[in-house]
């Protein structure tokens, strides 16, 4: 299953622009408030670098794509409509997609940095909106929705613990639909001290505390400083990276990327997402308009934050936030392939920590059975099943069956 990426945030940010830069979809963008109406989902990349350079071979990918050095691996991203104070409660459209929301891996919070919607969501002039205060009030319609299943099912957790069921289980069970680990409800008891304290013992201080734990450390987030291309934008983003100091922020500008992505597809100019540069391939097609628009990209965007943070949102959330390491497992070390000879053939995503028997299970549960070790192709040496893998491990799994024949 590919790793899902929700898009939240207030109405007007760009979430669909995003949406739409990164997956080419059809997403309608307007300046009215409230365009998306329903959550819509598509398909993106992860991008990183493919091993299949440094080792001087040429690659067959089945399960991803291979771009002039790159691999790109799918991730779902969801466009979601904005949220509005008091969604939590059911104010707009509020419930349904909150849920939608939370069950995805990590979040993007899109936040227009360039302060141009109002509070009511409308746009107006640049620098009379407050985008610190837009980012709390949606991070606390977050933490009020965790506290809503926390506390709309207190009778079914005390049930539960009453009837000799763990704490810990009864109260994941609430929160198993949107994603929560039993993992995550751990760590937020025992962060908030409130593991020894008897489930119908929880005052509405406890609750809160731990509505606000559980968020945070089962939904990594990543704010999206979008719109960076407008005037004032940069000196907001610099004052939201001052008062959210524990949360990544990438300046974006989703307009530009959808700007070169829309024109690469058209043949206009080559362009890999995310990179630093694009090239024009066909200016007579080009409008003085369009060769403007380019040319403030050029100069005001990668000149000044190097890319459009589209992409490089997307792969720090996939790598750095939700912790991914790239491996590719092969089943003849020799050539480097699958049985049916195709190099290289797929990058599996694996979470740091992850073991060679975990990868067996990722792959195949059938696997594991008498699973013996892993065979490093890099330096040939065997990796015991509880080898924690590393970022571009090759690996060769290798089980009784497997050696045999
Ligand atoms: N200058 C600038 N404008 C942008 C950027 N991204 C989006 N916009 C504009 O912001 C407005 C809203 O964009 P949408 O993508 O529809 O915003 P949304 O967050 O999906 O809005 P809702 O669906 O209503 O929640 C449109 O006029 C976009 O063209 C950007 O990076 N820079
Ligand atoms: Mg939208």
């Amino acid at each position: 299953m590919p790793i899902k990426i929700g898009l939240i945030g207030k109405t007007n940010t760009g979430k669909t622009t995003f949406f739409n830069a990164a997956t080419l979809a059809g997403g309608e963008i307007s300046s009215y408030p409230f365009t998306t109406k329903k959550p819509q989902r598509a398909t993106g990349n992860a991008i990183t670098p493919c091993v299949h350079t440094e080792l001087n071979v040429k690659d067959d990918p089945k399960n991803s794509k291979c771009v002039d050095g790159w691999r790109l691996i799918p991730v779902e991203l969801i466009d979601l409509p904005g949220l509005i104070k008091d969604a939590w409660a059911g104010k707009g459209l509020g419930n349904q997609f909150l849920s939608i929301a939370t069950q995805s891996d990590a979040l993007l919070h899109v936040v227009d940095v360039s302060a141009s919607v109002d509070a009511a969501g409308r746009i107006t002039d640049v620098g009379k909106g407050d985008p610190i205060a837009d980012v709390s009030d949606i991070e606390e319609e977050l933490i009020m929705w965790y506290l809503k299943l926390l506390e709309g099912n207190r009778d079914k957790i005390s049930k539960l613990v009453h009837a000799e069921t763990e704490q810990l289980i009864a109260i994941t069970d609430v929160f198993r639909g949107i994603g929560v680990k039993e993992s995550h409800v751990k760590e937020a008891l025992k962060v908030t001290g409130l593991e020894n304290k008897h489930f119908d013992n929880f005052d509405m201080h406890d609750s809160k505390k731990f509505a606000v734990y559980l968020r945070r450390i089962s939904k990594p987030t990543l704010i999206v400083a979008n719109k960076i291309d407008l005037p004032g934008a940069d000196k907001n983003f610099d004052r939201l990276r001052e008062k959210y100091v524990d949360t990544i922020i990438v300046p974006a500008s989703a307009d530009s990327e959808l700007s070169l992505r829309r024109a690469e597809q058209k043949g206009l100019i080559k362009y890999v997402p995310g990179s630093e540069q694009f090239e024009i391939l066909q200016k007579d097609k080009l409008n003085k308009k369009q060769l403007e628009a380019l040319d403030f990209i050029t100069k005001g965007i990668l000149g000044e934050y190097m890319r459009t943070g589209v992409q490089f949102a997307i792969n720090v959330t996939v790598f750095k936030l939700l912790k991914m390491n790239s491996i590719y497992p092969v089943a003849n070390p020799e050539k480097l392939s699958d049985r049916k000879g195709r190099v290289l053939p797929d990058l599996i995503l694996m979470k740091d920590g992850s073991t060679v028997e975990d990868l067996a299970k990722e792959i195949h549960s059938d696997l594991t059975k008498g699973l013996l070790y892993a065979k490093d192709v890099r330096y040939g040496v065997r990796l015991p099943v509880n080898y924690q893998l590393r970022d571009r491990d090759i690996v060769s799994l290798v089980s009784a069956k497997t050696k045999k024949s």
